[in-house]
């Protein structure tokens, strides 16, 4: 009796660690994004980690709540602000790579969303499974720094 119920968890265990293999590896910390006005692009923020023994790629981001989203980088230059196009970005084997304001971000070109909101992002890479991240949404202020 006690022996089949250990047993059980062991399959449910297992058959759960399986699921976990075929999808990506790569998981998602502090997804936030920065609305202004529907009418401005919202930037998209998150820590991005990678526990595997080979480098993951993103390739591109998209939502429902953003028709295009790019991923951009903040440069000062002169002491001006630009954004520029990233084709992908490379997190390291058992590395993590950050998006935060004034560097790396996602760019929501029409963003649909209001403060308070959660909203689904897929963040696509090469050669691993989509991952479907929840961005939380915070208005001109931004994250709250609570860690
Ligand atoms: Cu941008």
């Amino acid at each position: 009796m006690v022996f089949a119920f250990w047993a059980a968890l062991l399959v449910v265990g297992y058959s759960g660690f399986a699921r976990a293999g075929t999808a990506s590896l790569i998981t998602v910390d502090n997804a936030w994004f920065r609305f202004l006005l529907p009418t401005l692009p919202a930037g998209g923020y998150m820590t991005l980690r990678n526990p595997t023994g080979h480098q993951a790629v993103l390739t591109a981001a998209h939502s429902e709540a953003c028709g295009t989203m790019m991923l951009h980088k903040s440069e000062s230059e002169s002491g001006q602000e630009k954004m520029v196009g990233v084709k992908n970005i490379v997190i390291p084997a058992h590395g993590s790579f950050a998006f935060r304001p004034g560097a790396y971000h996602v760019m929501c070109m029409q963003p649909n969303m209001k403060p308070g909101q959660s909203v689904s992002v897929t963040l696509e890479f090469e050669h691993l499974a989509p991952v479907s991240v929840d961005f939380k949404v915070y208005g001109a202020t931004g994250r709250p720094r609570s860690k």
